[in-house]
């Protein structure tokens, strides 16, 4: 160091730098080192080496950034805890059918009733179509009362599924697609006619109906690797359109998504293989190889 030359000022901001705990902590000392550091042919190295750590550190802030960005939007989703790969709400009035539709999708046997008051409170369930869990929540039937909370717990999934009562279709339509203006705006939302769309008592059709409603979820679907193995086909993530790296990382740990680093894709990236950030928007059938810190 004796070559450095430098003044008290300089090995003042070091110290503060050394005991430097936040991001501007440490970004006010580097900024103090590098004004107190002689410009001469001797510290050429230091400058270059505080530069590289103003980068890096600048690098890792907008990562935590792009991270916490992501974690808040999925706190605020919360409202029925999501599991699987994406939610899906049964909309209807009593009787319309919700219940034994939710029993078909997801092979649960919730009670089916015509009492106004069979289903008490948002019951969830998964259905599995190709692999992916789906999240299906069966909800109280439609009243005054009750439209509220339905229309929150709807906007908090990826698709609203409206059950039309077959002998009142046409007025229940029209009833959800003026609700839906005001409540769920550009959500996604299916109308699905008891009997004339889907019969749950003909099993074979159960498969049809599934893969109606995937599609109509709008979602794309990514596979993980270990780096040196194969992707696992048989788990994929599930993830809306605009999907990014960090929230692949998100969905296999909250811890995991605190270590991510980069990831490397197979699929929608220019060369197999691509080194990408955490921020990189996935495509349908992507291949991702994630590495941590
Ligand atoms: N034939 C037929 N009946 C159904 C179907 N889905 C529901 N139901 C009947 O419609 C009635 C109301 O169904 P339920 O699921 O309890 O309606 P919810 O009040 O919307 O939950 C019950 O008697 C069911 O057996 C269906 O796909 N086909
Ligand atoms: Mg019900």
């Amino acid at each position: 160091m004796a070559s450095l030359n430098a003044g008290p000022e300089y090995y003042a901001a070091e110290g503060r730098y050394s005991n430097a705990k936040t991001y501007e902590e440490k970004m006010a000392a580097l900024e103090e080192m590098l004004r107190h550091c002689p410009k001469h042919k001797g510290s050429q190295g230091i400058l270059s080496e505080i530069r590289d750590k103003m980068v890096r550190l600048r690098k890792e802030r907008n990562r935590e950034e792009v991270r916490k960005k992501a974690s808040r939007a999925s706190a605020t989703k919360e409202f029925i805890r999501k599991q699987g790969g994406a939610q899906i709400a049964l909309l209807g009035f009593v009787n319309s059918g919700k219940t034994a539709l939710f029993n078909a999708l997801t092979g649960k046997h919730c009670a089916s009733t015509h009492s106004p008051f069979e289903t008490a409170v948002p019951e969830p369930g998964m259905m599995e179509y190709e692999h992916t869990q789906v999240q299906i929540i069966d909800t109280p039937s439609f009243t005054d009362a009750t439209h509220g909370r339905l229309f929150a717990i709807a906007r908090n999934a990826e698709l609203a599924i409206v059950v039309l009562s077959p002998e009142n279709a046409e007025e229940e339509r029209t009833f959800f697609e003026s609700m839906k203006n005001v409540y769920l705006k550009e959500r996604r939302v299916l109308f699905l006619e008891r009997e004339r769309d889907y019969d749950v008592r003909n099993a074979a059709s159960a498969n049809e109906l599934k893969k109606r409603i995937y599609g109509a979820l709008d979602v794309i679907r990514v596979f993980t690797k270990a780096p040196r193995a194969k992707p696992d086909y048989t788990k994929p993530v599930v993830l809306p359109q605009g999907g990014v790296v960090a929230d692949v990382a998100e969905r296999i740990h909250k811890e995991f998504a605190k270590g991510l680093k980069y990831a490397r894709v197979w699929g929608s990236t220019k060369f197999a293989g691509q080194q990408v950030g955490t921020d990189y928007k996935l495509k349908d059938g992507d291949v991702v190889e994630l590495h941590l810190k």
